[in-house]
């Protein structure tokens, strides 16, 4: 261990939505992992996040919902600060980006660097909306596409081909906050030039750095390949931390250059006299988990506002995780395609864990990944109860059945027994290497093959089987079973500390799980989790007679004294039910077939606007030679065996006659009847379905096919010329 301490961060997710299972997967869950086994392992670890609360999208949502921005964070930060601890996942501090705080830290950072010259100011000319008083991102533009005429394409990309796009190329742009046409105005924004430490962050990260995950690697290098350009860290934008300098009203931070020192901000608001070690002390080790999207703001744009600021420790590693996907499709915040994790909370409560644990055995670590209920429920089904929860049970259920519930003493150690505790060293030191490395799916597995070492090892010994010749024998093989399941108490702590904490009440014994900052200034409170206590903050040493398990013990021969007292057996995990996944499915495909029947009404919308580019010339006497006339629909009814054809009996004013018509998909024959039309009478008669049909019925057609008969505004005698 080359460092003091640990300062672990998660990203600061925007509040403009609540939290899903996506960002669980991708940096909370990891993060929460991390810092509760380091904990465990007697490190001193800060571990700190917040909600991210500037940027534009906030700022529309508060327009759409004619609130203010102030509002919508308000409102989700809560969700998302409940949601978190639900889980179990216990920032230090989890504060906010508008707390005033980050206000003056944000700045002070901002004013350093342009006080040292690290910026440079450029003019531009960019689209501005005059109604709404606002510049417009180009996700603000909306136009049509010059490549593909699709009306609805954005400033910066069009969706239905694809292209990418600059405003200037859009048709008719359009703001999407007023409607009307932008106009274009010069502004001043202060950028860093990131060009120039480019050769420091090649070396930095390219040479200095290649530990880091390979995805976060390959993106660094793909960027710093791709030549680096100087970036705005300034908006013209009325929500954020004002730019600290004349000449600057009306802009703001940009949200990118001011979210992550809201790490640092919010760590001074937890320690405002020691922050300092934990950011300046290179004795720290600084890791930041965040999701794929954000890989270039951590490994390329924050350490670069570091590097210029002077001060700062830059970030060890940044273990960043690929997506995750949800029944296989991306998640999404504006399509409602998600998991939340607060509704997750209220449905199933007391089922924490299965989330935690599904999310990290299929952690998108290295790919993108997909979450699926049916997973959910047979890794549930078939891993937590079948083989942990399996295991706990039966050696306890069986301990009390022939022990009275006191831990027996192995009075015949079997070798086999010293060579199935044995076997958990091995898994824990695999445990140990793949967490330190930020392989967490791996990690969990060496958790899980401790259980499943005990699960195999009380089914090939069949202590119900002993106990009925051989109580000795019995008894070795239940005291080593209850010793497993001590490992498995400490094992878990990190991924599943709720069933951990479940486990250790059944056991009667406590946890050293190390030490956290929530308090904030002073002693770091040193954390005995204890039977029936749930999280219990105790400061000092457990008193002598209870038993407190800690890292170290893992794997080790004797966790649990013979004669020890248990309590009783509860099920650590329960079964789930199809009924319980197949209504989070129905309430998926709900969802699904919406959006499918919005998008096929918004196609149709769209497709009947097509308008038919106009037909060659034709002469006056081409036109006079035909004979269009009013007509009345005296019966109609359906041709058999078709779908689409009406035969008609016309009252042509000359004649009654029959036309077969092609419109029974609009007009059922009953609504026909009566009506006043327009038809051409001296179209050629033809036979249509062995029907005889002399004349034309004239309809007007949409781009989607939609027809309608014509009818003369008011009622005209039958066999009226039209022209
Ligand atoms: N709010 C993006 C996100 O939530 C952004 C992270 C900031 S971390 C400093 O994915
Ligand atoms: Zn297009």
């Amino acid at each position: 261990m080359t460092h003091k301490r640990t300062l672990v961060t998660c990203a600061l997710p925007y509040a403009n939505g609540p939290v899903h299972i996506g960002h669980l997967a991708g940096a909370y869950i990891p993060g929460d992992i991390f810092v509760r086994y380091l904990r465990m392992r007697g490190e001193d670890v800060l571990f700190i996040c917040g909600s991210d609360e500037h940027g534009v999208p906030i700022t529309i949502k508060a327009r759409e919902r004619g609130v203010s921005p102030q509002d919508i964070v308000d409102q989700y930060h809560q969700v998302m600060k409940d949601a978190f601890s639900g889980l179990g996942i216990n920032f230090d501090i989890y504060s906010r980006t508008s707390s005033a705080v980050h206000a003056e830290h944000a700045a002070a950072f901002f004013r350093k660097l342009y006080d040292q010259d690290n910026f440079i100011t450029q003019e531009s000319e960019q689209l501005y909306d005059d109604q709404a008083k606002m510049f417009l991102t180009d996700r603000l533009i909306e136009g049509t596409c010059p490549k593909c005429r699709n009306p609805h394409a954005y400033g910066d990309q069009c969706e239905k081909c694809g292209s990418t796009l600059s405003p200037d190329e859009l048709l008719d742009p359009k703001s999407k906050l007023s409607g009307s046409t932008p106009v274009k105005k010069k502004t001043k924004h202060w950028y860093l030039p990131l060009n120039q430490y480019e050769p420091w962050l090649r070396d930095w990260i390219l040479e200095q750095h290649k530990e880091w995950k390979t995805n976060v690697y390959g993106q660094c290098k793909s960027w710093l390949d791709g030549g680096l350009q100087p970036r705005a860290v300034t908006r013209d934008l009325d929500w954020g931390v004002p730019v600290p300098v004349d000449g600057a009203e009306g802009k703001v931070l940009y949200v990118w250059f001011d979210a992550p020192i809201g790490y640092i901000s919010n760590t001074k608001e937890l320690l405002p006299q020691s922050w300092e070690k934990w950011w300046k002390d290179p004795d720290t080790r600084l890791v930041h988990f965040i999701g794929k999207d954000n890989i270039v703001f951590h490994c390329i744009v924050f350490p670069s506002m570091l590097k210029a600021h002077g001060q700062y420790i830059l970030p060890d590693n940044v273990p960043a995780n690929e997506f995750l996907n949800l029944e296989g499709d991306k998640i999404s915040t504006s399509r409602n395609w998600a998991v939340w994790v607060h509704e997750y909370e209220e449905q199933f409560p007391g089922q924490e864990d299965v989330l935690r644990y599904v999310l990290t055995a299929n952690a998108p670590e290295t790919k993108d990944n997909d979450f699926t209920w049916k997973d959910f429920q047979s890794r549930n089904n078939s891993e937590l109860v079948a083989i942990f929860g399996n295991f706990v049970n039966r050696a306890v259920v069986l301990t009390h059945k022939y022990f009275g519930g006191a831990v027996p003493a192995s009075l015949k150690p079997e070798p086999i027994d010293a060579e199935t505790l044995a076997a958990i060293k091995p898994c824990r030191e695999a445990l140990e290497k793949y967490i330190e490395t930020y392989h967490f799916r791996e990690a969990l597995k060496e958790a899980m093959n401790m259980a499943r070492i005990g699960n195999k090892y009380i089914s090939d010994m069949e202590p119900w089987k002993t106990a009925k010749t051989d109580m000795d024998r019995t008894a070795s093989i239940l005291n080593t079973c209850l010793q497993i399941c001590a490992d498995l108490a400490i094992a878990f702590e990190p991924f599943t500390p709720f069933s951990a904490q479940k486990l250790r009440d059944i056991l009667r014994v406590g946890i050293d799980a190390g030490s956290d900052h929530r308090a904030g200034e002073g002693t770091p409170t040193v954390n005995f989790y204890r039977e029936g206590e749930g999280r219990a903050l105790h400061t000092g040493i457990a008193p002598s007679q209870d038993i407190v398990l800690n890292w170290e013990m893992l794997g080790s021969a004797q966790l649990l004294p013979a004669g020890h007292q248990l309590g009783e057996a509860v099920l650590l995990f329960q079964k789930i039910e199809d009924a319980v996944v197949d209504a989070q499915i129905a309430r998926l495909e709900a969802i699904k077939a919406q959006r499918e029947a919005a998008e096929a009404a918004r196609a149709a919308a769209e497709a009947a606007k097509k308008v038919e580019p106009q037909k060659a010339e034709v002469t006056f006497d081409q036109f006079d030679a035909m004979d269009i006339r009013t007509a009345t629909v005296l019966a109609a009814e359906r041709v058999p065996k078709t779908d689409k054809l009406l035969k008609l009996t016309i009252d042509t004013g000359l004649d009654q006659r029959t036309i077969v018509s092609g419109i029974a998909q609009y007009y059922a024959p009953e609504d026909m009847i009566g009506k006043q039309i327009c038809i051409l009478a001296n179209l050629a008669p033809r036979v249509i379905r062995g029907i005889e049909s002399r004349g034309m019925i004239l309809m007007a057609k949409q781009g989607d096919g939609k027809m309608r008969f014509i009818t003369p505004q008011e009622a005209v005698v039958n066999g009226a010329v039209i022209g």
